[in-house]
């Protein structure tokens, strides 16, 4: 690691989130065998670095878009434990009132531009936010996550083609991480490399290491460099896994034997831990003070959502957008 080029608040930070992203994650799976959240938990375990290192390139005026899969995009974004908890748990006092679940989290003031339990719903969200920066002149960037079986779904197509055209400011970063639900990459893609579907639309397609964070982190500030410079998207496959089931309960009949365990030996957050300390920059301490800081926070989050109330029955037509009688009101 190059003690020049990092700073050592950017490597603090990425060894943070990534802690706080797995933790988070480990955190809910127990939380939701314990009964505090209902419903489905689609965990990112495994593809912590493409989420916290995206996000750590961007600026905090940029957006993204997210999955199905986001708990680890919406933190790296600076999404607030407490408040994810709270709505995974159903309650009033999280991002969505506790109507949305995970599926649904937003914070429009972090540019969070929604998780989203529609694949490839993010698409257009970001390439509409792109355009809307490039007709206001903002130096903003907008970034869709997505899964690779999400490139496959019309709306990657016609959001690439558009914003290969107009050369607009986004970024497309897929977490390829080899499965799309059951499915092997191989029987939903006649190709291997996803970034090659860029060159139909006439932009770079780079593939980077999904489990490092610094080569994750340095493609991104380069597309984002890019998007800035007028000269429009760029699409980021970042090679990956995750170590979980698609959600929590699939029975995972789908996986070659031994490829997960070959994937857990490349885990990025152990992985960059042991970097920072190869390093010199931190010693053990540091680390596991960072680490027990996390637990903390997690704890705070947890004890937070369990002593939150449920959403009150009054406020279930809150928000609600359309009316029968008097038609669209919003
Ligand atoms: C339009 C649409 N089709 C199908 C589904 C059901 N579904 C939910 S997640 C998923 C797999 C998505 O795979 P990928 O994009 O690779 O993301 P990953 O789950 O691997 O993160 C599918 C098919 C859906 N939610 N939306």
């Amino acid at each position: 690691m190059d003690k020049q080029t990092y700073s050592p608040e950017l490597l603090t930070h990425l060894f943070r989130q990534m802690t706080l992203v797995r933790e988070f994650e480990l955190r809910a799976i127990a939380e939701r065998r314990g009964g505090l959240i209902p419903g489905f938990i689609h965990s990112c375990v495994g593809q912590e670095a493409t989420a916290v290192a995206a996000c750590a390139a961007l600026s905090q005026q940029d957006v993204i878009t997210s999955t199905h899969r986001g708990h680890g995009h919406l933190l790296g974004k600076g999404g607030d434990p407490k408040y994810m908890m709270a709505e995974l748990a159903g309650r009033s006092a999280g991002y969505c009132l506790g109507r949305g679940g995970s599926l649904h989290i937003a914070d429009f003031n972090l540019g969070i531009l929604g998780a989203n339990g529609i694949v490839g719903g993010g698409f257009p969200i970001a390439a509409g936010a792109a355009l809307a920066f490039q007709m206001r002149k903002e130096a903003r960037v907008a970034l869709a996550f997505f899964g690779d079986g999400a490139i496959n779904e019309g709306t990657f197509h016609e959001s690439a083609n558009l914003a290969g055209l107009w050369r607009l400011p986004v970024i497309f970063f897929c977490e390829n991480n080899l499965y799309g639900e059951g499915t092997p990459q191989h029987k939903q893609a006649p190709i291997t490399d996803l970034a090659r579907r860029a060159d139909g639309y006439g932009f770079p397609g780079v593939i980077v290491d999904g489990n490092d964070a610094i080569a994750v982190y340095e493609a991104t500030q380069e597309a984002r460099r890019r998007a800035l410079a007028g000269n429009g998207p760029t699409l980021i496959e970042a090679k990956t896994y995750r170590f979980r089931g698609h959600y929590e309960g699939d029975p995972q009949v789908y996986r070659e034997p031994g490829e997960l365990e070959a994937w857990q030996a490349r885990d990025p957050v152990p992985a960059f831990r042991a970097r920072l300390l190869a390093s010199g920059l931190y010693d053990e301490a540091q680390l596991a003070e960072i680490e027990a800081s996390v637990q903390a926070q997690l704890d705070e989050a947890v004890a937070f959502a369990a002593a939150a109330p449920a959403p009150a029955v009054e406020e279930a037509l809150q928000g609600i957008y359309a009316d029968t009688h008097e038609g669209l009101v919003f």
